[in-house]
Parts: C-alpha cells; structure tokens; sequence
C-alpha cells in the first residue's frame, strides 16, 4: 500500500497517474497547500522541502516503510517498484530518464515561473511575463521537435510523458496556442485519452480551485509564512 500526500496540481497528477497506470493500491491524504498543511512537521519528516507530492511506501525495499518526496524521484520509484513504464536496457532507461530530467528542471520551474507571473504576481512585471512565456513557448518547442519521429517522449509510453503531459493542460494560462505544436498536440491526445489518466486526474478533483486564488493562499504560499525560518 502507498500512502499518497498530495493535492490536485500538475506535480501531484503525475503520480496520481502513474498509481493509476501500474494498479499499485493507495490511500489519498490531501495535502491543502494554500491553507499550509505542507509546513505541518509531520509532512516535513516526510517531504523536508515543504513540497507535496509525497509517498510512502508501506512496503519498502527492505520490508519496512520508505519515504520519497520530489516527483521525478517518485515515479522512478514506482517504475522500478513494478517493472512498469520504464524500459529494463540500458539506452532504453536512460532515454526515459533523460526526459524525466529535462521535466523536472525546465518543464516544472519554468513553466511553474510562467503561471506565477502571469497569474499571481501581486503587480504586473511585463519583462518577467516576457521571459517565462517566451522561455515557456521554447520549451513546447522542444517537445514538439521531438515527437515529430516518435509517438513518446522516449520512444514508448513511459514515466517521462507521466512528468511532462500534466504540466501541458493549461498551456492557455501558460500564453500558448497548443495548435502551434502538433506534434505535441498528438501526444498529448493520445494520453489524454489513456482510462488511467482520466482516473489519475479525478484525484481530488473535488479540491481543485475554481476561482482566483485568494488572499489566504498566496500569503501561505508567497508570503511570509512560506518564508518562515523553521
Ligand atoms: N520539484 C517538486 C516540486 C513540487 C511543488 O512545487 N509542489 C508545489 C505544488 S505543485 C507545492 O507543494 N507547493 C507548496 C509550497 O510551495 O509551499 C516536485 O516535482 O515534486
């Protein structure tokens, strides 16, 4: 059993996809980041960063529970835990992990960078808007170059299009046309249309903002008590 510390954003989708994917079984502890559940000491033994998602797995390596906080870290985990979603060769890994990389350090804090400028800033700053659509629009770039000879990111359907496609869905808030890149549009059809996604993406979707982000959640997660020595 994998005991799941999450909230319904893109980083928590990937893992809720992935738990849907290999069939493992687990159990959902919402983790309310804008009302600060991330910075309880509890959470923090387990994901240090004050970040969610977080797993761990009841039945560890050893036979005795394993924490694992960072994304990339967990869906490598889980491949490994299972066999599943990642190639067994060598080439074929790291072809996988490759990707998963250049999710984890471009796709997210970019593309990350990009909602919180365009969308939650407290006052307009046009050159740092500039910066992550641009940077935001080059990515999709890559991404698109890439699927223009193969159907995934690494060949196969794996833990890299598990990173990456949650952080495509709201290219609109992102500043980008996803029509652009059709490549990309492809890839992110097919996966859209996996049952396991659309499982994946129902995880706490109950929770999901509907609205603007209030006053509450940006001071908790912008403000002083995101930057609170602990
Ligand atoms: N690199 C981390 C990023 C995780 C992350 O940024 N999580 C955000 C929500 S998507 C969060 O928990 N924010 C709470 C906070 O910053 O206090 C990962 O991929 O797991």
């Amino acid at each position: 059993m994998i005991d799941l510390y999450t909230w319904p954003t893109p980083n928590g989708h990937k893992i809720h996809i992935m738990l849907e994917e290999t069939g493992l079984p687990y159990e959902v502890h919402p983790i309310d980041i804008g009302r600060g559940d991330q910075f309880d000491p509890e959470f923090l033994k387990i994901s240090p960063n004050n970040k969610m998602p977080a797993i761990v797995d009841r039945d560890g390596p050893d036979g005795r529970p394993y924490p694992v906080f960072e994304s990339g870290a967990i869906l490598l985990y889980l491949a490994e835990k299972t066999g599943k979603l990642m190639p067994r060769d060598t080439r074929g890994r790291f072809d996988v992990i490759q990707w998963v990389m250049f999710q984890m350090g471009n796709i997210g804090p970019m593309l990350g960078q990009a909602h919180h400028f365009r969308h939650y800033a407290p006052e307009p700053i046009p050159y740092a808007v500039a910066r992550y659509t641009n940077e935001a629009g080059r990515l999709y770039g890559v991404i698109d170059r890439r699927l223009k000879e193969r159907d995934y990111l690494a060949g196969e359907y794996s833990i890299a299009d598990i990173a990456t496609f949650p952080w495509l869905r709201s290219w609109e808030r992102q500043g980008q046309n996803i029509e652009d890149y059709p490549n990309l549009k492809r890839w992110f059809d097919a996966i859209a249309a996996r049952p396991a996604v659309q499982r994946g993406l129902q995880v706490l979707a109950d929770r999901s903002r509907t609205g603007p982000m209030d006053a509450k959640a940006k001071e908790v997660l912008f403000g002083a008590t995101q930057y609170q020595r602990r």
